[in-house]
């Protein structure tokens, strides 16, 4: 008993210092970052490669929270480019930013007659559902609108940021969903956006390519964008205005992770700076299948970026999380072999794909006084016994329980189950394993609660 507590207690402190996690998904994949930070929590709104795609089939445009920067929830799909009468395909990079408790969601997307242009869609909250109030493009062009970045300047001015391979801008009326102003062009300079390297550069003179991201920092403005050639690096340069002129800094982030593209998301959270970035790190990614990852993104005393490599991601969570209240199932640090999914019966729900997947959820803080009853909202197809293992600090630590998980007969049909499990104090990583012996999808998982 002494020699368990002891035990127990090492892998309590293990768990507050460990290893991050890269890619921050793994039940979908996921790519163009665009974070956002509200009311103390990140919105990191994604765009999203549709399973073995082997073109950028993408349909629509998926949200996760957290507000410790290591256990991410899955909000599923939060629009698609169907909600846009005008639109026929294409949900690529898109970005959201409030305004006076309104979010505006800035997406390029294809019309029926196949042209670029770039909608806005408007909501009340940052989950949506998100409205397209203009039922045309908010800019149609040239075919090079994609890739929208917005920002809102300190004295309230908006602007939208866009396109390939060159990128324009434009001031937003306060409306956030019209413009008054003349849409320009950041001067294709080598000053601007740094000499292109390795190929015929008639065309495209200067690294920029795409993905453009605006932000500011101690009243410097910084241009994060992929860079040029072939396989894309992140670059950046710098401005005393949020409209150039620019000057090339150099690269952030070299090209690497098995995905030819990459793209930046930059914002600050809790004292710290965050590069959102993607790759194709996942089992079977790659350049059409990538990932969204993060890691922290430093600066030199003179405002200038210490260039990095894709990392580990962030290893200690910002805040714990509480045991004692309903936990959602897609509130994941890292999993293996679990989809997520949503229906109208329970929302977003994750399944089990094989015998021994797993979630991890880290830093959980137990407390002094302990869980000594687990409770989970769960269902299975199978009729074999099919079981959900409860364990801490690793993904065969000691096991606190195993719960049976009842045939429901399908993700329509639930059922509430409790069990009493090994008492547990402290601060822990959690972790679901699931077990059974069939082909696929073992089991479904709602969410989850302690109890004493
Ligand atoms: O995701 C589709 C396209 O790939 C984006 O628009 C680009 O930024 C690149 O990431």
């Amino acid at each position: 008993m002494i020699f368990k507590t002891i035990l127990r207690l090492g892998l309590s402190v293990l768990a507050f210092k460990s290893f991050g996690q890269n890619p921050i998904v793994q039940t979908n994949y996921t790519a163009d970052p665009a974070p956002m930070v509200y009311n103390g929590k990140v919105y990191l709104y994604t765009s999203h490669d549709e399973d073995n795609s082997t073109w950028f089939t993408m349909n629509d445009w998926r949200l996760y929270t957290t507000e410790d920067m290591v256990n991410w929830t899955d909000h599923g799909a939060v629009l698609s480019y169907k909600d846009f009468s005008w639109a026929k395909m294409n949900a690529w990079a898109a970005q959201c930013i409030e305004r006076d408790g309104k979010f505006y969601m800035y997406v390029p997307i294809t019309d029926h007659q196949g042209k670029n242009g770039i909608g806005v869609a408007v909501s009340n909250s940052p989950y949506g559902p998100f409205i397209d109030p203009l039922g045309k493009p908010l800019i149609q062009n040239s075919n090079a609108d994609i890739d929208p970045t917005v920002f809102i300047d300190d004295d309230g001015q908006a602007y939208l940021l866009w396109g390939n391979p060159e990128c324009y801008y434009v001031k937003l009326n306060e409306d956030m969903i019209s413009f008054n102003d003349e849409i320009k062009t950041f001067p294709n300079t080598i000053e601007s956006f740094g000499k292109r390297l390795g190929e015929d550069n008639s065309k495209r003179p200067t690294t920029y390519e795409e993905g453009p991201w605006l932000y500011k920092r101690n009243g410097l403005y910084y241009l994060f964008f992929a860079a040029g050639p072939i396989s894309e690096h992140l670059g950046y340069s710098t401005s005393n205005s949020p409209i150039g002129p620019w000057k090339y800094q150099g690269v952030v982030m070299p090209t690497e992770g098995k995905s030819f593209t990459n793209h930046p998301g930059v914002i600050d959270f809790k004292g710290k700076t965050y590069l959102f970035y993607h790759n194709g790190a996942l089992p079977g990614g790659n350049g059409f299948n990538r990932s969204v990852c993060v890691d922290e993104l430093k600066f030199n005393s003179d405002g200038t970026v210490i260039p990095m490599n894709m990392g580990q991601g962030v290893g200690d969570a910002l805040v714990s999380i509480n045991p004692y209240i309903k936990n959602e199932a897609e509130m994941i640090a890292w999993s293996q072999d679990v989809k997520s999914m949503k229906n109208d019966e329970v929302g977003v729900f994750i399944t089990a794909k094989k015998n021994e997947a797993y979630t991890l959820v880290k830093n959980v803080d137990f407390r002094k006084d302990g869980a000594s009853k687990f409770t989970a909202r769960l269902g299975t197809t199978h009729n074999s016994s099919i079981t959900l293992e409860i364990r801490i600090d690793s993904v065969d630590g000691e096991l606190l329980g195993t719960v049976k998980v009842p045939m429901t007969g399908g993700n329509d049909r639930w059922a509430l189950v409790s069990s009493n499990i090994e008492k547990v104090t402290g601060t822990h990583d959690l972790y679901f394993v699931f077990k059974g012996n069939v082909p696929n999808n073992i089991m479904y998982f709602d969410y989850w609660k302690f109890s004493n």
